[in-house]
């Protein structure tokens, strides 16, 4: 492995979490708790990021569905374009500031020039799906 990574080693410490974009939240919600065989932990209306989540935890990290709060937001453009499936990637890293101006120095296209809040307390910021391979890419500073 190259040691030239734009996240230095022991940047990013985890996987946070899967997004999945879902037409119907509720429906979803249902069908993973069914599948996986366990209740959500959380729930949360997200009105900066235009969506809702249900999140169900998994190993210290999470399943995100994510349904739209109106066609004109990320996910509900994404839900036209694409229909339901995996939205993006969130990586959980100690500082998220630190981590957005590395990627930055590395030349990786950002969507977010600065940090902000998400849910749970969390402080978010994301990356442009095309400096990874077509997925877009969220970094997560769990609260303190
Ligand atoms: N993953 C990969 N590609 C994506 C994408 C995604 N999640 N969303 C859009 N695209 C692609 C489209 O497929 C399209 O590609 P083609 O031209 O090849 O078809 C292209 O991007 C443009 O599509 P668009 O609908 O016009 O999308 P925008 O450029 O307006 O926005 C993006 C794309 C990633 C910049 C925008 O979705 C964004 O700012 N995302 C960050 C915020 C976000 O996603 N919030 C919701 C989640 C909140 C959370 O996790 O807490
Ligand atoms: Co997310």
């Amino acid at each position: 492995m190259s040691d030239q990574g734009a996240l230095p080693p022991g940047l990013a410490t985890a996987i946070d979490h899967v997004g999945i974009a879902v037409a119907d939240l509720d429906a979803a919600a249902d069908e993973y708790r069914r599948a996986l065989g366990t209740e959500p932990v959380h729930r949360e209306r997200v009105e900066s990021q235009g969506v809702e989540e249900v999140l169900f935890e998994v190993g210290g990290s999470y399943v995100q569905l994510l349904g739209a709060l109106g066609p004109d937001t990320a996910v509900g453009k994404f839900l036209a374009r694409r229909g339901e499936g995996v939205h993006h990637v969130a990586y959980r890293v100690d500082d998220v500031s630190a981590a957005l101006e590395a990627l930055r120095s590395a030349g990786v296209r950002l969507v977010d020039e600065l940090p902000r809040p998400g849910s749970r307390g969390t402080t978010i910021a994301f990356a442009h799906p095309s400096g990874f391979r077509g997925v877009l890419v969220e970094l997560v500073q769990e609260p303190r």
